[in-house]
């Protein structure tokens, strides 16, 4: 019987859109399930969001929207951020869908009935009174103060006295600790099993399972005058996702006889290693296997937090390095249990070293000289020297690293040991300089070496592949796969000889071009990138003052040429007209519009913008369109005006 598999992330808020703390949770999530997926188990990949509660409802007064909208704009956000970063989700929970919703409703209707082993009901009414702080969702006690503030939202907490439901968490902890000290619930690293442990010999409280005051969320069927708290309906969706409630069957297959592990930040420990399991053992469900804590990190040293404006959104990686080079940033900049920095200077250099120059070098100079020396088809191999067994037995060697690693969730480990046969594969070629093998007319070792490059390539690709699903499969197209090859798997990852002599290769272009250090730091890109965009794209009404809004700069700008930027697929290079001023323009654009198509148009530009470095090429303003889903349009006039006209 294959194992199946599932993994899933939190459930994110949509009080806003996603930025780079869930962006890294997600990928390697996403890293998880390409590999148990490459393993030839069956895999299931959840992953959503989190939409009733009074977070939601706040922000969506602020904007004037309903929650129901502030819910949908933002689950776009998340929606596209998650393509843009490739993100193989299998299946996408929102707290809001109707399945989910009546999934609850079961949930609490058989909660309310359950009884204790003492026979005490499980649901009991009480009254709560406690400081709320609206930023964590949850009631905090005065000594969690900084200052009379939330140390974590930096905003004053609310005292509210309500009546509420209770659920009898006192009932579950022996039990929990038991299944917790033998590792029936596994949580990970051992630290944070130690924290939950810790927390099990505190006097825990019975928690809260319904707000009077919150009207977005799901009513109680017992007691419709309140709804369910915004943690007992998010954490069910781990099997409401699963059929809990619809489909019997699914619901088995996957939580009763799949391999469950949460992947969650240390920010929500409690809720996870104690809260929903607890809740589980009441409605006399299994347990996940396993609870994976992970750390947090802080950008520069300083917690990330819109007050602080150090926001950083996934889209600028996306966009500064590329869909894989900003998973592989994000994933590598410490291990991903511990906390960390994020040191935006370090990203450039990481980039360059470890994707540029390793790995983009070794694809590109094995199937340049494959192109040159063998005439572009791979060679045959004849007699392996030791040199060259050394290097087959590490790379045949290393799937069985690379996958312990990540069963056991150390990622980095696994990205460290792929990044070990790249450099060794460089190493090796550098030793076997095929181009002196050419010059001394070798060619029976030459066609050897090359050979045993490209197969410890598609080893390579097949590794990599997880971390970096498009690269990986560029590289696999260029070494003439294709079909259901394309897709690597950790069984063809042991084996040498896949690769047939005779294959036609392509030459490659840069994979990943080198970056140069731009100076300008993607956190500020990224913030300005924020507001525009939301401007941009979306109607919520962010207050701008007239005066502030006549400070902009808007002009007619007359397109003279337009070429694309190498190694960027979606910008463009623009030479533009505003009056007798000629300017240069970085637009990203090119998936919608050829450079042909651009040359003559007469556009809208922000003409007062200071000037920014997109790949290495200043650009000098920026151009106006809309977009709606996958549609961009370009923002023109319908009467022919002078360019340089000022747009007021
Ligand atoms: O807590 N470093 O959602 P959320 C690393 N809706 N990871 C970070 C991070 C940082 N600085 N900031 C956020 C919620 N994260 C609830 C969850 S689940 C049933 C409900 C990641 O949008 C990390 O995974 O606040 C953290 O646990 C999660 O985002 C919190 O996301």
């Amino acid at each position: 019987m294959t194992t199946r598999f599932m993994v899933t992330t939190p459930i994110y808020y949509v009080n806003d859109r996603p930025h780079i703390g869930q962006a890294r949770t997600t990928i390697a999530a996403d890293v998880l399930a390409r590999f148990h997926r490459m393993a030839g188990e069956e895999t299931f990949f959840l992953t959503g969001t989190d939409e009733h509660g009074s977070k939601v409802e706040e922000k969506a007064k602020k904007l004037g929207m309903t929650p129901r909208e502030l819910c949908d704009l933002n689950v776009g956000y998340f929606k596209r951020a998650w393509e843009s970063l490739n993100i193989s989700y299998d299946y996408f929970v929102r707290t809001t869908d109707v399945r989910h919703e009546k999934a609850i409703v079961r949930l609490l209707d058989r909660l309310y009935k359950a009884r204790t082993k003492n026979g005490e009901e499980v649901i009991y009414q009480g009254e709560y009174s406690g400081l709320y702080c609206l930023g964590c969702e949850k009631f905090i006690t005065e000594k969690d103060l900084v200052n009379g503030l939330c140390p974590d939202h930096q905003q004053e907490p609310k005292r509210i006295t309500e009546k509420n439901y209770f659920f009898r968490l006192s009932s579950y902890l022996k039990q929990l600790e038991d299944l917790i000290r033998r590792d029936e619930l596994m949580i990970t690293p051992e630290e944070k099993k130690r924290e939950t442990l810790g927390l099990l010999k505190q006097e825990l409280e019975d928690f809260s399972i319904s707000r009077e005051k919150v009207s977005w969320g799901i009513p109680l069927p017992f007691d419709p005058s309140q709804n369910a708290y915004v943690w007992v309906d998010a954490l069910p969706n781990y099997i409401s996702a699963v059929g809990y409630g619809d489909d019997p069957e699914q619901f088995k297959k996957w939580w009763k006889e799949g391999k469950v592990i949460h992947l969650i930040g240390k920010d929500i420990l409690k809720f996870h290693t104690i809260f929903w399991p607890s809740m589980l053992l009441a409605l006399g469900e299994a347990l996940p296997n396993q609870i994976f804590v992970h750390g947090f990190f802080t950008i520069n040293g300083q917690k990330m937090s819109k007050t602080l404006g150090n926001v950083i959104y996934p889209e600028t990686y996306v966009e500064l390095y590329g869909s894989d080079g900003a998973r592989y940033l994000l994933l590598t900049q410490f291990p991903f249990g511990q906390d960390g920095d994020i040191q935006e200077e370090r990203f450039v250099e990481k980039y360059n070293a470890d994707l540029a120059n390793d790995l983009g070098n070794l694809v590109s100079r094995t199937l340049k000289m494959v192109g040159s020396y063998c005439d572009g088809t791979i060679p045959q191999a004849s007699v392996y020297e030791s040199s060259d067994e050394n290097l087959i037995r590490e790379a045949t060697g290393c799937s069985d690293l690379v996958w312990w690693h990540i069963q056991e969730i150390s990622i980095n480990q696994a990205i460290d040991q792929i990044m070990k046969l790249v450099r060794s594969t460089n190493r090796y070629i550098e030793n076997q300089a095929p181009w002196t093998l050419v010059k001394n007319n070798n060619m029976e070792r030459l066609q050897t070496v090359l050979y045993v490059s490209c197969e410890t390539l598609r080893i390579i690709s097949a590794l990599f592949y997880p971390v970096l699903p498009q690269k990986c499969t560029r590289i696999r197209e260029l070494l003439g796969f294709s079909g259901e090859d394309m897709i690597p798997t950790l069984n063809e990852a042991n084996q040498w000889g896949r690769l047939k002599s005779g294959t036609k290769v392509s030459i490659p272009e840069s994979l990943f071009p080198r970056l140069e250090k731009t100076g300008k730091s993607a956190i500020k890109v990224g913030y300005e990138k924020s507001k525009e965009a939301v401007v941009e794209e979306s109607n919520i009404p962010l207050e701008v003052s007239y005066d502030e809004f006549s400070k902009i700069d808007f002009r007619v700008a007359e397109v003279k040429s337009a070429e694309k930027v190498k190694g960027a697929d979606k910008l463009l290079k623009l030479k533009i007209e505003i009056g007798t001023e000629e300017r240069e323009i970085v637009a990203g654009v090119a998936e919608h519009y050829t450079p042909e198509e651009m040359v003559g148009k007469k556009i809208v530009v922000v003409a007062n913008l200071q000037p920014a470095k997109i790949r290495g090429i200043e650009s000098n303003g920026m151009l106006l369109a809309a977009r709606d889903g996958n549609i961009l349009s370009l923002v023109c006039l319908d009467k022919d005006v002078k360019g340089g006209s000022k747009i007021s």
